[in-house]
């Protein structure tokens, strides 16, 4: 299944960010097979927009898996909700800080996750990983980028399953356990 995999750079305090980490070993891991594209984005609202959807028009993928980093975060987090709203007082990697503002102007006020987030669930606690649902992620870089991409998916009609996975701290949870609750949920459907 052709699936593209997303991560973020660090942003905020500038601690490393595990998401960035995963897609990159991941990536190394791999290499090589053309069902897989993994690309770690900038943590900027505009700039992330607008390559997840360059990504999204040129692969054509069957799946989307789109990761970033919570650090107040205890588990791994299927996110069930994408909203159509930018709002923080932190700025991104290029200054910017939106309030109040409307992802996509005539767009629907939320996109549900496609992947299946319960079925994902299950397999991570069968194999001893920490996770839980979590009903909406957040209303910065992350929510911006999987309300995008399942927007792009529905403007495109895409036949494509697309949502978004929050990461924990590395203090919380070692890399290779996120690696392999990546693997997991990407051999899940
Ligand atoms: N986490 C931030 C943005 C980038 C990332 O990894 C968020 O939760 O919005």
């Amino acid at each position: 299944m052709k699936t593209l995999l997303t991560g973020f750079n660090r942003f905020g305090n500038g601690e490393a960010n595990p998401s960035q980490l995963v897609v990159e070993n991941l990536r190394v891991k791999s290499a090589g097979a053309t069902d897989w594209i993994a690309e770690v984005l900038r943590t900027e609202f505009a700039e992330a927009g607008r390559r997840i959807v360059e990504l999204i028009r040129e692969h054509r993928p069957e799946r989307i898996i789109c990761l970033g980093f919570n650090a107040a975060g205890e588990s791994i987090h299927l996110e069930r909700v994408a909203l159509n709203l930018d709002d923080t007082e932190q700025p991104d990697n290029a200054g910017a800080r939106h309030a109040g503002k409307r992802i996509v102007e005539d767009g629907p006020l939320a996109y549900w996750s496609t992947l299946p987030i319960e079925g994902m669930r299950e397999a991570l606690l069968r194999r001893g990983i920490p996770a839980a649902i979590s009903n909406h992620a957040g209303t910065y870089v992350c929510n911006h980028v999987f309300y995008v991409a399942r927007h792009e998916v529905e403007t495109l009609g895409l036949d494509c399953a697309c949502g978004f996975i929050h990461l924990p701290s590395l203090e919380r949870m070692p890399l290779k356990m996120m690696m392999e609750a990546v693997e997991v949920c990407a051999g899940f459907s």
